[in-house]
């Protein structure tokens, strides 16, 4: 099977590679160099299938967009959606010290987070219409620290302690982060989805 992948950010394609090729050694995945659609979906599923049919429907092939982010229990699940451009661009140390200073009087026992990723599917029919569409999710429940540490990972993992680790999720092996995170939950039920389209 021949999926394309609709993300423009590299660390995605380096942890959807290292998931899906230990899962699914049968299936190649290509890079996704078209347009890029406008995000205006409420939730991750929505902005994930956004990605998806527009990759989808751009190449002909069946398409695998992510959506993700961090939620933060006190502010309601802010960043959420809006994860990526939290401090107004897409720079991460930006985003990730707006987030500490929001929660800097916020004391330990309630500073809990979690990382969503929704994956969605997409198979074009015949007439290069949206055919088939499913959307895969998964949670990575912890909290969020009080200072950045570690070097691995990307976006908000220096900040953010998973539940049954003491260190960030930037000092986590990759092996780790990828066997655990919100991404391989969420891949962990998109694997039979696209295991029947295969
Ligand atoms: P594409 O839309 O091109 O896939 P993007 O980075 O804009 O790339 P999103 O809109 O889904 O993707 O935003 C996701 C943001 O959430 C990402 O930029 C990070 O800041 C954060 N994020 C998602 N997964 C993460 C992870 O595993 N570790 C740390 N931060 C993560």
């Amino acid at each position: 099977l021949e999926v394309v992948l609709a993300t423009h950010n590299q660390h995605k394609v380096e942890e959807f590679q290292r998931i899906l090729g230990a899962a699914m050694p049968s299936i190649t995945v290509v890079a996704y160099d078209g347009p890029e659609p406008v995000e205006d979906g409420v939730s991750f599923a929505e902005n994930a299938l956004i990605k998806a049919r527009a990759a989808a429907a751009h190449t002909g092939l069946v398409a695998l967009a992510d959506d993700s982010g961090i939620c933060v229990d006190i502010l309601g699940g802010a960043p959420g959606i809006f994860s990526a451009r939290w401090a107004g661009g897409r720079d991460s140390t930006e985003n990730l010290e707006l987030l500490l200073a929001q929660l800097s009087d916020i004391a330990d026992p309630h500073r809990g987070a979690h990382f969503t990723c929704a994956i969605a599917i997409v198979a074009p029919d015949a007439a290069g219409r949206s055919g088939f569409e499913q959307v895969a999710s998964g949670e990575w429940p912890g909290r969020l620290a009080s200072a950045a540490s570690g070097a691995h990972g990307f976006g908000y993992d220096p900040i953010f302690v998973p539940d049954g680790h003491d260190v960030s999720a930037a000092e986590l092996a990759p092996e780790v982060k990828n066997a655990e995170s919100h991404r391989a939950r969420a891949f962990t039920a998109a694997i039979p989805i696209l295991q029947r389209l295969a």
